[in-house]
């Protein structure tokens, strides 16, 4: 399968393209990216993607969300290198550790977001639980240099962009967190350090942008 045959529905701050296009790199891909009509969410790109979320891809009329989705379909159908370990326990771990980040820590950071550029402190229930999301990574981390050891996965992926809008809004709100140990480790892989480098210039321009509003 022609992985030029594929593009996908992304937009360059995106925190997800931000996961999809690191796990791409990881498994030696790139594909072409458009901006999804109307914006996410709209009515135009919900007729073509009924989730409205971006990243989504889309292959010769199949049309498919889900960044891991994505990632598992890619390597399923033979795209790339395989990023998803064979060995069942480590899968299900790599799948559990993404379902972490997904769904723990990146909403506790997206609910910052708001108060970029306002003149609010940041409360405390907000801060203590992006805290008590950090100190649970620690906890389900291995000893690295990645989250599940010694192979960058798709929960690396994700944190590492994640990790990039915390930075973002740990200068924008001065919230003084610790960073996740394992953050850093993509900046040493060739493949993903200038896709972390672009999208933390996208994130400081996003954050700029918002600090005139204050
Ligand atoms: N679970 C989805 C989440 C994707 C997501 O929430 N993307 C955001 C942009 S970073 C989005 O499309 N938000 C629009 C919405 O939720 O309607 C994935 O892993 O791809």
């Amino acid at each position: 399968m022609a992985a030029t045959e594929m593009v996908l529905y992304a937009t360059p701050i995106s925190v997800y393209c931000c996961k999809l296009r690191l796990a791409l790199a990881l498994k030696g891909l790139h594909l072409p990216e458009i901006a999804p009509p109307g914006g996410y969410g709209s009515a135009a790109y919900r007729a073509i993607v009924p989730q409205g979320t971006i990243p989504a891809l889309v292959q010769d009329g199949f049309i498919l969300a889900e960044t891991d989705a994505i990632v598992e379909y890619l390597d399923e159908i033979g795209a790339g290198q395989p990023l998803m370990p064979q060995d069942p326990r480590e899968r299900a771990r790599s799948r559990a550790l993404s379902r972490f980040i997904d769904m723990r820590l990146e909403p506790s950071v997206r609910a910052l977001f708001p108060l970029v550029g306002a003149e609010h402190r940041v409360p405390d229930p907000l801060r203590a639980a992006l805290l008590r999301q950090l100190e649970t990574l620690e906890r389900l981390a291995d000893d690295g240099p990645y989250l599940a050891g010694q192979h960058p996965g798709i929960a690396d992926c994700g944190l590492w962009a994640v990790a990039v809008v915390l930075e973002a809004l740990d200068g924008a709100l001065a919230l003084g967190l610790p960073r996740p140990s394992v953050a850093g480790a993509g900046e040493g892989l060739s493949a993903c350090a200038p896709l972390i480098a672009e999208y933390r210039a996208q994130m400081a321009a996003w954050v700029a942008s918002k600090a005139g509003n204050a």
